[in-house]
């Protein structure tokens, strides 16, 4: 809601309100997640939500991301690792607070319906003082440079500290608006380190789609790309632009139009959908 309206104030500010216009294709690429799938469920099992503290060399001080280990979990097995990016308005702890991504998962393993993995809720805005404070707008730079943090300190952190599978089959990065923007730029420019990428309703730091599909054969070499917005959301030409590029330069990728605006219940389903389709190679 906060980054809804902080969205709609900028581009209002603007004096550009948003054209929605939407094309044949812009469908649900599957069924929304059942009612209650975001609701905790004291009868099953929970994963263990844990705040850590690494080094960051790129910003140069200590940043906290979170930490979610599935239900059952075993540390003498080996995970593969969710890195989930969340919005201008958040922090590290926006996916957790705002979207439970730890309920929606706890949910999919109670059904059987996810592979064991780790995820990882990092925070993006990679400058000293991370906090989702003051004209959260000013700070769009620092998501621009997080891949330098996320790349040469937080993955070496949690490869070094978990058991995890440390190579790009058992990687996959993606986020909700600046954070969609992030896991597409960064992704899409990283498919050695990430096998799955995941843009959901992607902001405006989401690079050109020329700049972001120059190199259409390696983007074939991914395992998944999912790129989606909800079908009221102002922003929702970025992702179409995205969308249109892959197509027309042979990239396979999924293509989900959500019916909603720029708010949590679309990200919701974005995670649902989304986590139960990657770590298949
Ligand atoms: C903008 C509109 C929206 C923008 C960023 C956003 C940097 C991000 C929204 C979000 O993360 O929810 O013009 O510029």
């Amino acid at each position: 809601m906060i980054t809804l309206l902080f969205a709609s104030a900028l581009l209002a500010a603007q004096g550009n309100p948003p054209q929605i216009k939407l094309n044949d294709d812009d469908k649900p690429a599957f069924p929304a997640a059942p009612a209650g799938f975001d609701l905790v469920r004291e009868s099953v099992p929970h994963g263990k939500v844990d705040t850590v503290e690494y080094d960051s060399k790129s910003v140069g001080n200590k940043r906290k991301m979170i930490v979610y280990t599935p239900p059952n979990y075993d540390p003498s097995a080996k995970y593969p690792v969710l890195y989930l990016l969340h919005g201008i308005g958040g922090t590290e702890r926006e996916w957790l607070d705002s979207g439970s991504f730890n309920v929606v998962l706890d949910n999919l393993y109670a059904d059987g319906k996810l592979k064991p993995m780790i995820v990882v809720t990092p925070n993006g805005r990679a400058q000293a003082n991370d906090r989702a404070e003051g004209n959260v707008f000013a700070t769009a730079p620092a998501f621009g440079v997080f891949d330098k943090d996320l790349l040469g300190s937080v993955i070496p952190y949690i490869e070094s500290h978990y058991p995890t599978l440390a190579d790009r089959d058992h990687r996959a990065l993606a986020g909700l608006s600046m954070g969609g923007g992030q896991s597409l730029d960064f992704g899409l420019a990283n498919t050695d380190v990430f096998g799955y990428v995941g843009g959901f309703s992607s902001a405006p730091n989401t690079f050109a789609p020329e700049k972001l599909t120059a190199n259409p054969e390696k983007l074939k070499t991914l395992h998944f790309l999912w790129v989606s917005c909800g079908d009221q959301d102002g922003l929702i030409g970025i992702s179409q632009g995205v969308h249109k590029a892959l197509k027309e330069k042979g990239v396979k990728h999924i293509w989900h139009v959500d019916s909603g605006a720029h708010t949590w219940p679309v990200w919701k389903n974005d995670l649902y959908l989304f986590s139960q389709r990657i770590f298949g190679k």
